[in-house]
């Protein structure tokens, strides 16, 4: 028999003892923290079609029956079932009846299988992990998460990329969204934020123009998750405020190499709270102890092709590998007195506070440990909303995340079709829930008891909940005045300032992609005055970029833009904003692909999957036919990773050709293999070779323009070579 689900148990136990009210249980995530499941378990070695536990049918269709550890099937209601290979027919080949419940049981369920994607970031993917707090945060917060060192509160995390449909590729140019879900013991926190500190608009009143503009355009249907349209660049072009958001749009932060080295941030400044209703602004941060990467344009395009599923497959290998990603959540706090001296308005998302000016303090780290079970249930159906606060956390005057506030809930609804969403397990807080809320689609409570009101004057539980005035959320109190009018702040007509700070701040191949990337989109835009009109932009963010940009272009430079406020160029530069500053500094979690052949010596294969496995590393092998090599001096095959066509270099941090003799001049004559040697070259990975590999040096067109990041392995040790990965790429190349 099927083992009782553990949600529904669980919403059978009564709440209070008999007698009184149940008050509504929701089924919770019941999955603990437990050791990552291989992905094949329960896969059969060997399973021949017909065994003991088959039957063939009358077309020789092929029955398996349950027993040995296999339930029964059942429809939906719990029927057990004869046959799901056949409906039910009127003789053996007379027309189907409307009898058969068994089939519309089954098909109905089918043909509601989909529900609306997102609007917005339609395609995530999600994970479970911990949040430990690194300190008691009373001074600044109440917020019980805070309360003290070594507190764990359970998440959710889900990335996704903003701009393409549910079934897009993982390597779209785009901002990736980092949503976070603390289930806290005083109910559930979302930090809704994205891999980018800024955004494109200072009110949300324009969020649907935008998305519109980025998405598909209405009148063909293309392109899929892309920018690099007309549509796009039009809108931003006549919305100098989105000038920031747009150097970052084009630097690599929005080609990530995997989720798991991207920072994340909040965006807006909210508020902390504490015990005395005393507030502090506060802004978010999330950075990845495996340190920043990206991977470069060419790459991300080969990467689509290559696997559209890199990112979620990166996320999912390392988590079931054991290999937990984690980041640090940092605050930035500040007072009233910092807000009104700062240069620019903190309650404008498309302004950042340098960390230079407010260093950033460590409160806590999260780790994801746990894959989801069903990508569906949980990736899909999480429900973030920028509205979900605790206690000790507050929100600030910030018009877009005012905005925001608004939409998450609609957005909901109208995606799980139901306002008893929060009962999905993966919603459910994992804490008390108490309230008179009734009813509704799908409703999972059964909420006991006469009292479904208060006041009430029942009394004891069977009164049910009520507002507590101390412990309970106490809005903080601010003074607000003023006249009613729809206007832009004064202090937020500073479009272009921060933009050139962010650009005087990259190195100088941070800059040159950034260049590249805004000469690649704007080249995609049809209409002249579209790209003008960006270039005219970039003139009040520096000289020198708009006019690479021009050149790139091939066009004139034009007059720049009238800017609403005369842009600053003095601003100091920010290290910190370079992702330099944040490169990892180990090829832990990074992985080597190696090319074999027969011949391979085994000894040295060992040696290098041996080194970089013991740095925390993965390799991965690939040859003419996945079927393996024989080594050398060996007699049976030694299975392979890859087929040589499924693992172009694209895939890997870094590459090995240990391929050898005839071996290697077999492979020499396939053109996926030339692609792996001169894309990795060109790519400025690090190249290790054998001397018997030199007909694939010679096709890749590397041979006589080797390195210091070309390792000969008869001169360099696997420690040696894997030491010297960690630089991941040499950026001098002249490719
Ligand atoms: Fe969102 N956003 N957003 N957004 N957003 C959604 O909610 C919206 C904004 C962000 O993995 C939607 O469930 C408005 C900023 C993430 O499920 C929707 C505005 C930031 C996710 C919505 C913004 C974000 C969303 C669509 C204008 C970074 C994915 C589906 C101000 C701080 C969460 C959904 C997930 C999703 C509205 C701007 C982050 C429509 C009106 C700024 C990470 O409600």
């Amino acid at each position: 028999m099927p083992q009782p689900d553990p949600a529904t148990e669980a919403s059978r136990t009564p709440a209070v003892e008999a007698g009184g009210p149940r008050l509504p249980t929701y089924p919770q995530d019941p999955a603990p923290p437990q050791p990552p499941t291989p992905s094949n378990a329960g896969a059969a070695a060997d399973n021949p079609v017909y065994t003991d536990r088959t039957e063939p049918g009358e077309g020789g269709e092929l029955h398996q029956l349950p027993g040995n550890g296999i339930p029964p099937l059942t429809t939906s209601q719990g029927q057990p079932l004869s046959d799901d290979q056949n409906s039910l027919k009127v003789g053996d080949r007379g027309p189907t009846l409307l009898e058969d419940h068994a089939f519309r049981d089954k098909m109905f369920h089918f043909d509601h299988e989909r529900i609306p994607e997102r609007v917005v970031h339609a395609r995530g993917y999600g994970a479970h992990g911990t949040f430990t707090a690194a300190e008691d945060l009373s001074d600044l917060t109440r917020a019980s998460l805070f309360a003290e060192a070594g507190k764990e509160t359970p998440v959710f995390v889900r990335f996704s990329t903003v701009a393409g449909n549910l079934g897009s590729f993982d390597l779209a140019r785009d901002v990736r969204g980092f949503a976070t879900k603390f289930y806290t013991d005083e109910g559930n926190w979302d930090l809704v934020g994205n891999n980018i500190p800024v955004f494109f608009i200072q009110d949300a009143l324009k969020f649907p123009d935008l998305v519109h503009a980025v998405k598909e355009e209405q009148d063909r249907g293309w392109p899929q998750a892309q920018s690099a349209h007309d549509t796009f660049w039009d809108f931003v072009g006549l919305m100098p405020e989105s000038t920031h958001m747009l150097l970052w749009q084009m630097s690599d932060r929005t080609i990530p190499r995997s989720f798991r080295f991207m920072q994340g941030f909040g965006v807006h400044t909210f508020r902390f709270v504490d015990a005395d209703g005393a507030s502090t602004f506060v802004k978010f941060h999330w950075v990845p102890r495996q340190g920043l990467q990206s991977v470069v344009w060419n790459e991300a395009v080969k990467i689509n092709g290559a696997d559209p599923d890199f990112h979620r497959r990166d996320l999912w290998t390392a988590i079931t590998n054991g290999d937990f990603p984690e980041w640090d959540l940092c605050v930035q706090t500040f007072d009233d007195d910092f807000a009104d001296s700062f240069e620019f308005d903190v309650l404008d998302s498309t302004k950042i506070i340098p960390e230079e000016q407010v260093p950033l303090r460590v409160i806590g780290t999260m780790r994801l440990d746990r894959v989801v079970d069903n990508v569906f249930s949980e990736t899909e159906q999480v429900a973030f909303m920028s509205q979900n606060v605790v206690p000790g956390i507050d929100f600030s005057n910030d018009p877009l995340l005012q905005g925001r506030n608004f939409s998450y809930l609609d957005t909901q609804l109208k995606r799980l079709g139901s306002t008893n969403f929060s009962q999905l397990p993966v919603n459910a807080p994992r804490c008390p829930v108490m309230h008179f809320q009734r009813d509704g689609h799908m409703q999972m409570g059964r909420q006991a008891g006469r009292a479904n009101y208060e006041p009430n004057s029942f009394t004891g539980a069977a009164a049910g909940p009520r507002a507590d005035r101390e412990a309970g959320f106490r809005t903080v109190e601010r003074p607000e005045s003023g006249t009613t009018r729809r206007v832009r702040a004064e202090s937020f007509a500073d479009h272009y300032s921060q933009a050139g700070q962010f650009w005087r701040s990259q190195t100088a191949v941070e800059q040159d992609h950034i260049r590249m990337a805004f000469v690649f989109e704007l080249s995609r835009c049809e209409i002249p005055a579209i790209r003008k009109r960006v270039v005219a932009n970039l003139r009040n963010v520096d000289e020198e970029l708009a006019a690479g940009v021009a050149d790139g272009l091939g066009m004139d430079l034009p007059e720049a833009t009238e800017p609403a406020v005369a842009p600053r160029h003095d601003l100091p530069d920010s290290p910190a904003l370079s992702m330099a500053f944040r490169a990892p500094d180990s090829f832990a979690g990074r992985k080597l692909g190696i090319l074999v052949s027969d011949g391979t010596d085994g000894a040295l294969l060992d040696a290098l999957t041996q080194a970089v496995t013991s740095a925390g590393g993965l390799v991965e092998t690939a040859a003419l036919k996945v079927g393996g090599v024989v080594l050398a001096g060996g007699q049976a095959r030694t299975p392979v990773d890859h087929k040589i066509d499924g693992a172009p270099s694209v895939l890997f941090d870094a590459v090995a050709l240990l391929a050898t003799g005839e071996g290697a001049t077999e492979l020499a004559g396939h053109p996926a293999v030339r692609d792996f040697v001169s894309d990795a070259f060109s790519h400025y990975k690090h190249i290790a070779y054998v001397q018997g590999a030199q007909p694939l040096l010679d096709v890749g067109g590397v041979a006589d323009r080797l390195d210091e990041a070309c390792h000969d392995l008869g001169s360099v040790t696997p420690d040696d070579l894997v030491a010297a990965l960690a630089g991941l790429r040499r950026w001098e190349r002249d490719v």
